[in-house]
């Protein structure tokens, strides 16, 4: 049998499209023998600029599909992960191009290869350089690479390579206890923000009203988002596993109206407190846990019909942070550490939760470049424990430079609420025997 080497770009610029694109490496594996794989790349849209910026790779593979055999496998793929055709260039949650296949030059209408604005495509020959640089474009008599240096600088500059993301590393983890770690000032650096307000509300919406109702809010850090669950009149249990993080969180007194919420020091990847819960919420605690085992013990703990939401990041967040720009490690690290968008809808689907959904928001911060800078030098963010010490300070270093004359700094933030209900019938009415807790 004839095994031809063929190249494929996959492109995504809606939902966690950084996400998508992962996805995509490993649907791959299902039309061929995947050999390599890029790094993900952050592009400027082509053809149709008012539109989401994309995150593009390409990928090896060695297959024994025909052309059109391949090309059908290809939309295949596209259908089974959700795309939906629309307009032509315009915005979609996964695309595969059949770029280059062999030495072979065909002008099929359906299966033209290699792709017909494969030359014109920094979005594409990038990518591909990196995987194939020296490979011959069949009727171009120049490589990859060649085609890629020919583009104007222009269309070069709207492709950012996002380092060390084709392979990750497994995600290190980090000890909040720590002297001087990353639960040391927690609570000042991460204050209740705008940004986590409107991330509660899309929260309050998956789980509708709390008020009477026995929560279990896992990953609880200093009680940000456990406080306001209280404040709405549920009768909350916090846990973590950072004795640091729960100090805090119980330092908090209570306020008129509600009652304080329960901290329970347990680590989730051990197991969850005793008793059932009408909720369960994991407000940006989920990179810290095994999500199958957890999405399992929720299922357990809920009462049938309970909801179980999580707060974190998607994938397209670490992707396209300004961050990013500054610590080339950094989405890498993140993109080890956090689940997907995809991931943890499959996760709880397959945990047999029912109604899984998402609400994906994106929000504009505005900050003065001091204040940044100096939250930025004190690590508020986990993941700038795990930067190397020379990137970490070359990077500020850089920042200081860019925004030396900046009134504020813009960025934009994305998160997503997934959620889903734990089943009313069926095998968890068999849980019958389990004692409520007391609801007074
Ligand atoms: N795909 C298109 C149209 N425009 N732009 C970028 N940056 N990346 C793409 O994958 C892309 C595009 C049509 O498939
Ligand atoms: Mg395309
Ligand atoms: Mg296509």
């Amino acid at each position: 049998m004839m095994r031809v080497r063929a190249y494929i770009g996959i492109g995504s610029n809606l939902d966690d499209s950084a996400g998508y694109v992962r996805e995509g490496f490993s649907a791959l594996e299902r039309v061929g023998r995947v050999t390599a794989a890029s790094d993900l790349y952050l592009t400027r849209p082509w053809g149709k600029i008012d539109q989401p910026s994309f995150v593009n790779a390409a990928v090896e593979i060695e297959t024994d599909r025909s052309v059109p055999a391949l090309v059908a496998d290809l939309l295949d793929l596209e259908q089974s992960m959700g795309r939906v055709r629309g307009e032509r260039y315009g915005p979609r949650t996964i695309d595969f191009d059949l770029l280059l296949y062999g030495s072979l030059r065909s002008s099929d209408p359906q299966s033209t290869v290699p792709h017909p604005e494969l030359s014109r495509r920094a979005f594409a020959l990038a990518p591909l350089a990196q995987i194939a640089g020296g490979v011959m474009v069949p009727g171009a008599d120049a490589t990859v690479s060649d085609l890629l240096a020919a583009l104007p600088a222009l269309e070069k500059a709207g492709v950012r390579r996002i380092a060390g993301t084709a392979h990750l590393a497994r995600a290190p983890q980090l000890d909040y206890d720590a002297p001087g770690g990353a639960g040391t000032g927690y609570a000042d650096l991460r204050p209740f923000s705008a940004f986590d307000r409107s991330v509660l509300d899309a929260a309050l919406r998956a789980l509708g009203d709390v008020s009477g109702r026995i929560v279990l809010d896992v990953g609880c850090g200093t009680g940000r988002f456990t406080r306001e669950l209280a404040a709405r009149g549920a009768i909350v249990t916090g846990t973590d596993k950072s004795a640091t993080m729960l100090a805090e969180a119980m330092s908090h007194a209570a306020h008129a109206g509600w009652r304080s919420p329960e901290y329970v020091r347990v680590d989730a990847n051990v197991g969850l407190p005793e008793g059932t819960f009408d909720a369960v919420t994991a407000f940006y605690a989920v990179q810290y846990l095994e999500l199958g085992e957890l999405c399992t013990r929720v299922k357990s703990a809920l009462v049938p019909g309970g909801v179980f939401t999580v707060a974190t990041f998607p994938h397209r967040h670490f992707v396209e942070s300004e961050f990013a720009r500054y610590f080339p490690s950094m989405a890498a690290i993140d993109l080890a550490r956090f689940p997907s968008q995809q991931r943890l809808e499959a996760e709880l689907q397959l945990a047999g939760f029912d109604d899984v959904r998402t609400s994906a928001l994106v929000m504009e911060l505005r900050d003065p470049p001091e204040s940044l800078l100096a939250r930025v030098e004190q690590k508020y963010l986990s993941s700038f424990h795990l930067l190397g010490e020379r990137e970490f300070n070359e990077g500020v270093a850089a920042m200081r430079a860019d925004w030396h004359d900046l009134k504020e700094v813009i960025r934009s933030a994305r998160s997503i609420v997934v959620s889903g209900r734990a089943p009313t019938t069926g095998a968890l009415r068999s849980r019958g025997e389990r004692t409520p807790r007391d609801r007074k």
